[in-house]
């Protein structure tokens, strides 16, 4: 029997630049990335969504659709920063924080001292007492009760320190808390049991499952399944046989069934790409000078990727000239490796055949495609795996959109 609580801040991006131009708050406003080449609308808040604008949109159909739009390229940097700062708020509350994306984090609220002093009085006992002598096991529903005080001190955390709000799921397992928490937005609080989630879900469309896009949806379709009711009552086999393991894991979705730990984030993330770069203290021209950067960022990388028991196989170089403009370019190797000469050799090879011989201002060096050297894990797609594959991309879009913040390792937020 678990709490778990899934925090998801309100308009993350855009909220973040209200609070930093606090003259443009009440007022329809996006951030678009690069305004000058054709961006998309990465978020918006809740005055521009009443005109449509929506996350994924071209910029131009954004303001189209709402004249008066403030459009802002945005701050990587800050809100990197300002997502590091809710970390540090979550972990007063709870140890086993799994930082999830940029603006999303799991609590396994289940141990928080709060949630025992709560579950005591609500059980009629002093707190001294401890709840596990004499209390009795408590029904899910009490301590899920129990928790909410504790999300609303987390939601009032929040906002006392950083000015911005957040909604916050609560359920049995992080799954149903993650739909708990796309129940009520924006200064959400929705704790649902399996039974409510069962009983809210069921009757709506399949497509409302985190995790099941068109493309499933369409196929479930055709099954003659289009609510997640009908999903959790279809026998198991039949998934099995159209979705393989996936299957499985839809059904138990429709059915609010998840097993998965919250993983603390001092446990460390599985790192799909490894990588450090350099900002020049001037920018630099001389492919000697270039060359000896490129040694030390293999050098470092190869280190590392042995010290975390990593091997890899795509060598990427990352070169951005004085003029801002950023190159990536990327080689696989046909096998396996975490070998710093390999690395050297083979991003060595990539500068010279991609650099204009502009002055560069940063370089990078990063090996992608890792699998753990000590044992091959069974990948799970719609577990573990695919989240964090959706935390590395949310961390990598940001980097491709504006261009690098500091060094933040792909898939770890720490
Ligand atoms: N993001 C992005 N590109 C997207 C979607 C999101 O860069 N296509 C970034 C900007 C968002 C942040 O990730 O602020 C969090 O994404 P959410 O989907 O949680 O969206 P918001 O926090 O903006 O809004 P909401 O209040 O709906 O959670
Ligand atoms: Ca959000
Ligand atoms: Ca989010």
């Amino acid at each position: 029997m678990r709490v778990v609580a899934h925090v998801d801040m309100d308009a993350f991006f855009a909220s973040v630049e209200e609070k930093m131009n606090p003259r443009l708050a009440g007022h329809p406003l996006a951030v678009g990335g690069d305004l000058k080449r054709r961006g998309v609308v990465s978020s918006a808040n809740y005055e521009a969504r009443k005109f449509g604008v929506r996350a994924g949109m071209p910029n131009a159909e954004a303001v189209r659709l709402c004249p008066d739009l403030t459009l802002v390229e945005g701050n990587p940097q800050k809100y990197v920063h300002v997502s590091l700062q809710i970390l540090e708020i979550l972990k007063n509350f709870t140890p086993i924080v799994e930082p999830f994306s940029i603006d999303e984090a799991f609590l396994d609220l289940t141990g928080a001292p709060r949630l025992l002093q709560g579950t005591a009085r609500s059980k009629g006992l002093n707190a001294d007492a401890g709840t596990r002598a004499g209390a009795g096991p408590l029904a899910p529903d009490d301590l899920l009760e129990a928790a909410i005080p504790i999300a609303r001190a987390i939601q009032r955390a929040i906002h006392r320190r950083t000015d911005l709000t957040a909604t916050i799921g609560m359920g049995p397992n992080k799954y149903i808390a993650k739909m708990a928490s796309g129940v009520e937005k924006p200064r959400g609080l929705t704790p649902l049991t399996q039974e409510s989630y069962r009983r809210y879900f069921w009757p709506r469309d399949v497509k409302e499952l985190w995790g099941i896009g068109e493309k499933t949806r369409v196929a479930l379709e055709k099954l003659g399944i289009t609510t997640v009711g009908q999903l959790a009552h279809f026998p198991k086999e039949f998934l099995t046989y159209h979705f393989g393991l996936n299957g499985d894991h839809m059904r138990n979705a429709a059915l609010g069934e998840d097993e998965g730990e919250v993983v603390p984030y001092y446990r460390g993330v599985p790192v799909k790409s490894m990588g450090h770069e350099f900002t020049l203290s001037h920018d630099i021209d001389s492919r000697e000078r270039i060359g000896a950067h490129l040694l030390r960022l293999s050098d470092m990388v190869g280190r590392r990727m042995r010290q975390d028991g990593y091997l890899g196989r795509i060598v990427a170089v990352k070169l951005r000239d004085s003029n801002f403009r950023t190159t990536i370019r990327q080689r696989a190797l046909p096998y396996l490796m975490n070998d710093e000469s390999l690395i050297h050799k083979t991003s060595s090879a990539l500068l010279d055949e991609n650099w204009n011989g502009r002055p560069l201002r940063l370089i990078g060096v990063s090996v992608s495609g890792l699998v753990a050297s000590g044992n091959a894990e069974q990948p799970s797609l719609f577990d573990t795996d695919e989240r964090r594959r959706k935390m590395i991309e949310a961390v990598d879009s940001l980097r491709d959109r504006f261009g690098d913040t500091a060094l933040v390792r792909a898939g770890a937020i720490e």
